[in-house]
């Protein structure tokens, strides 16, 4: 009778659990799953492995390019790769380390590689031997190090996974050297390994804040969605990134080193390595500078989404001393401007020649890249009541006028942040702004495909292409373009009357003619102009300055066209107006 009673007692516990974890899953749509991510703007990108330890070398060659990919550009055998493993020790790892120079640079999350395209797993797994833990002399999970100390220090722990290529095992994708046809052997892998480590990782870490997917490669639609409700049935507040394929995921992964060429009003992450490669290579010296970084992170941050920078740490365990002490100013800029960062939404004006803006409701911090050197800020198009600005770190308040509907800011003489001096308005009610983009006095402007207004066969298309092995370019273009009828035209604002240089800057390979064109002003004002070759390839742009041009003050609108292509005419990547000085 006891044991009934029990038993009855321990179903009905268990009935309530899973109706509360069921409750809890309802209760978890979208939009809260997703708000962690969307205030937090900055995360750390951390791409760890065998490959760190290789470190862009095999067999005394170096393979110049992105280093985790060592295993796939020397066809090295899995056997050989493995042994690899046996020497892996890296014994200056140190998770409290790690999380304090995230959090000194003011970032949010880590995401860090569990598994990439090599198959080497940096976590204790039961799925496969070849792990962390089982298969090197270390002997420790630093994954769950890391995601205890992530979870004492109040940061995000973020798992990467990648889900189809995997070059250690005969079904996973990418690995023709060892395991030719192997497609039919996915499912299995699949089953075996990819699902029980994403388990693995979704039960033995806490609460993880997104699984991070990569090159979904042959994956069915089916498969996707089975690893999202896999993500979401045993962590419902996890995010999937959408590389887990076929317009599946919780927010939207640009392209690696891919800026947001416009406002996305969707969650989405913008991701660079620090240097050029993403694991650790002994060699790439190519650092970005702490300026550079916190630029970027504004016009990430003012395009609406986040900055995933990726740091690889050595072989040994050790971060790279220059991403530290990057990484240290990058964080002081944030101490001190973390109210124009955390919890911002995207800039309020079109494309800004002097900086970048982010904003939160009644708030607009404009982000001044470049000092004008009369000390005079052009805030355009503003018009809204205005109760204040003041320099956001340390409080001094400016003066400002109007003039020819712009606000006027007098700037103290000296930049007090090289990298970015913020500026706050605090205004009252509905924010108006010109969406019309304005030319500022003396600066260039560099107007791009997307902001051009079509007409015709005209057409605008994304194109991505690599440099190095692994070094992702890209662009925007209009294209598609033969008659006077296709033309792109973009509108703007002059303040003040001006002389400027015309520059295509454009891609037109070599098998197409000589084509002539013509930008037309909106006062008549026409240059004329022959396509100049630029080489072999699409991504191979070239600047062409075209002509001299008077800009009235006021509204203008421009526009370039061909004259009667026979060909197809030029992949136009931006025009640029140069002061004629
Ligand atoms: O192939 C990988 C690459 O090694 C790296 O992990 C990047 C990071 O976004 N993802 C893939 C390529 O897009």
């Amino acid at each position: 009778m006891r044991k009934m009673m029990l038993a009855v007692l321990v179903c009905m516990y268990l009935t309530g659990m899973n109706a509360a974890i069921a409750d809890e899953q309802q209760a978890v749509n979208s939009t809260n799953r997703v708000q962690w991510f969307t205030e937090a703007k900055f995360g750390m990108f951390m791409h760890w492995g065998l490959y760190s330890h290789a470190a862009g070398v095999w067999k005394d060659k170096k393979y110049y390019g992105i280093g985790e990919w060592l295993m796939h550009r020397a066809k090295i055998p899995v056997a050989e790769y493995e042994i690899l493993a046996t020497s892996f020790n890296p014994v200056k790892f140190n998770a409290k380390d790690w999380v304090a120079t995230a959090k000194q640079a003011g970032m949010k999350y880590i995401v860090i590689t569990s598994k990439h395209h090599d198959g080497f797993a940096m976590f204790k797994s039961n799925a496969s031997k070849f792990n962390v833990v089982d298969a090197t002399p270390f002997k420790r999970d630093p994954l769950k190090e890391l995601a205890d100390e992530c979870h004492r220090e109040g940061l995000k722990i973020c798992f990467y996974y990648s889900q189809f290529q995997d070059w250690h095992e005969p079904g996973g994708g990418g690995n023709s050297w060892d395991f030719p046809n192997n497609k039919e052997k996915f499912g299995e892998y699949f089953e075996t390994k990819c699902k029980p480590q994403i388990k693995e990782l979704l039960t033995n870490y806490g609460p993880i804040g997104l699984i991070w997917f990569d090159t979904p490669g042959i994956m069915t639609k089916e498969q996707s969605h089975e690893l999202l409700d896999m993500v979401h049935k045993y962590q419902p507040q996890c995010l999937v990134s959408s590389r887990v394929g076929n317009d599946v995921g919780d927010y939207t992964d640009l392209g690696d080193h891919e800026l947001p060429a416009e406002i996305i009003k969707k969650p989405f992450e913008s991701l660079f390595t620090h240097n050029d490669s993403w694991g650790y290579v002994w060699y790439d010296k190519n650092w970005r500078s702490p300026k550079e970084l916190v630029q970027m992170l504004v016009k990430i941050n003012g395009k609406g989404g986040n900055f995933l920078l990726n740091i690889g740490p050595q072989g040994d365990g050790a971060l790279p001393e220059m991403s530290i002490r990057t990484l240290k100013k990058v964080g002081d800029w944030l101490e001190k401007n973390k109210e124009s960062v955390y919890g911002t939404s995207y800039s309020a004006f079109p494309e800004l020649t002097w900086g970048d803006c982010t904003t939160k409701p009644g708030k607009l911090y404009l982000h001044v890249f470049d000092w004008p050197k009369n000390c005079v800020l052009r805030v355009p198009g503003l018009s809204c009541k205005i109760d204040s600005i003041k320099l956001l770190d340390g409080g001094k308040k400016l003066k400002y006028s109007s003039e020819a509907g712009d606000v006027m800011v007098k700037l103290p003489a000296e930049m007090s942040d090289q990298m970015d001096t913020v500026l706050v308005v605090a205004y009252e009610g509905d924010l108006k702004v010109d969406p019309v983009r304005t030319i500022m006095d003396g600066c260039e402007t560099t107007m791009f495909a997307l902001d051009a207004k079509l007409s015709g066969e005209t057409k605008t298309k994304k194109i991505s292409w690599m440099e190095e092995f692994g070094d992702w370019k890209h662009a925007n273009i209009v294209e598609k373009w033969k008659t006077e009828k296709d033309a792109a035209t973009w509108k703007f604002r002059a303040p003040k009357a001006g002389q400027y240089w015309v520059e295509l800057d454009y891609s037109y390979p070599s098998k197409s003619k000589r084509q002539e064109a013509v930008i037309q002003l909106s006062n008549s004002q026409q240059l004329l102009f022959e396509t100049k070759d630029t080489g072999d390839k699409a991504s191979h742009f070239q600047p062409h300055r075209i002509g001299v041009v008077d800009i009235p003050a006021g509204q203008v609108e421009m526009s370039v066209y061909p004259v009667g292509a026979e060909d197809a005419f030029i992949n136009l990547r931006s025009v640029k107006l140069i002061p004629f000085e």
